[in-house]
């Protein structure tokens, strides 16, 4: 057994959420936190989950190699990786898979999310070979059949695709990245229920993007002036699939109940990201998880 292994549960995860919180403030870095991006690393991390060949999800940390990595949807996150970077040098005993869904949970919570469950345990591979394919993480351009074709596949219902969107409060498209441009709410480092008060209440329209937006998938996206904001400010933004969920009829009431209940949406929230980095994560008798089914009996014998 390595070092690692020994020492993966054993640390001071308090030391490392003191430090997680302590480098979330950057005042250069788009809206003064690096945050919105670590969620959105735990995110990607765990997205790749199939539960029919249960491959994918967070353990393992194949994003540091390059067929994950390198990966278009993945564009960005090695900025998030980077800047997890000195924290994981301080704690060496951590590793990748634990501290970026880590980081994703202590991030929600400084920013004013909920409290969300965390387990320690993940593993790093040796290699990329049980890497997932690409393609399994959703794309912003498309519609409400898409979201369920993606997130069916994790094993999530409806309520919980829309529970899951409402981490739009946070962050912000970028162009040089995803494509798609701007924020979903005003206050794009605060987490709320806004997106869905805005969803439901803003006078969406669709506005076609940019050429080099285009090549990367992005041909338009919704946009709206935010509440009491100048003309010349930019506008507030939803992607396709975040406006989908309007319009679509199993969708909406739970849009139309988060806008209303942000304690409800608090509560869901808290379950489904919980849920969402644990997703093919199975922990042996001594706590530390395996890779996949198939190796998961090996390392059982
Ligand atoms: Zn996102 N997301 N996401 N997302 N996401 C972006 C940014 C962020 C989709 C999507 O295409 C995009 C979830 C679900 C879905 C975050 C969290 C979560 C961006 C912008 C796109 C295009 C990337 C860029 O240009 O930098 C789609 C289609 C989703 C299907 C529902 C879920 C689930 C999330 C967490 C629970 C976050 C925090 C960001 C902001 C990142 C940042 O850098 O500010």
């Amino acid at each position: 057994m390595s070092v690692q292994e020994n020492h993966q549960l054993s640390g001071d995860f308090d030391k490392v959420r003191d430090d997680i919180m302590a480098i979330l403030k950057m005042k250069d870095y788009d809206d003064g936190s690096i945050g919105p991006v670590l969620v959105r690393l735990a995110w990607h991390s765990s997205g790749t989950y199939c539960k029919e060949t249960d491959t994918g999800g967070s353990n393992g940390a194949g994003m540091r190699y390059e067929s994950e990595g390198g990966d278009p949807a993945n564009a960005g996150l090695q900025h998030a990786r980077t800047f997890l970077e000195p924290i994981k040098e301080k704690h060496p005993w951590i590793t990748y898979a634990d501290l970026w869904t880590l980081a994703g949970c202590v991030a929600i919570k400084a920013m004013g999310g909920p409290d969300v469950p965390w387990k320690a345990g993940r593993s790093d591979f040796a290699d990329e070979s049980l890497n997932p394919p690409r393609g399994r993480l959703p794309d912003g351009a498309q519609a409400a059949d898409h979201l369920r074709h993606i997130f069916y596949r994790m094993g999530f219902n409806d309520q919980e695709i829309v529970a899951l969107s409402g981490a739009h409060n946070l962050g912000r498209c970028h162009t040089d990245r995803s494509g798609f441009d701007g924020a979903w709410v005003v206050q794009p480092t605060r987490f709320s229920n806004q997106y869905y008060k805005l969803l439901m209440k803003l006078d969406w329209q669709k506005k076609k993007l940019s050429n080099e937006s285009a090549e990367k998938g992005a041909s338009w996206q919704w946009v709206a002036q935010a509440p009491g904001a100048d003309e010349d400010e930019p506008p507030l933004m939803m992607l396709p699939t975040d406006h989908s969920l309007i319009e679509d009829d199993s969708f909406r009431p739970w849009v139309e109940k988060y806008a209303e209940d942000r304690d409800a949406f608090f509560k869901d929230f808290s379950a489904v990201f919980a849920k969402l980095v644990e997703l093919g994560v199975y922990r042996g008798e001594d706590g530390i998880a395996r890779f996949s089914h198939l190796e998961k009996g090996k390392y059982d014998s």
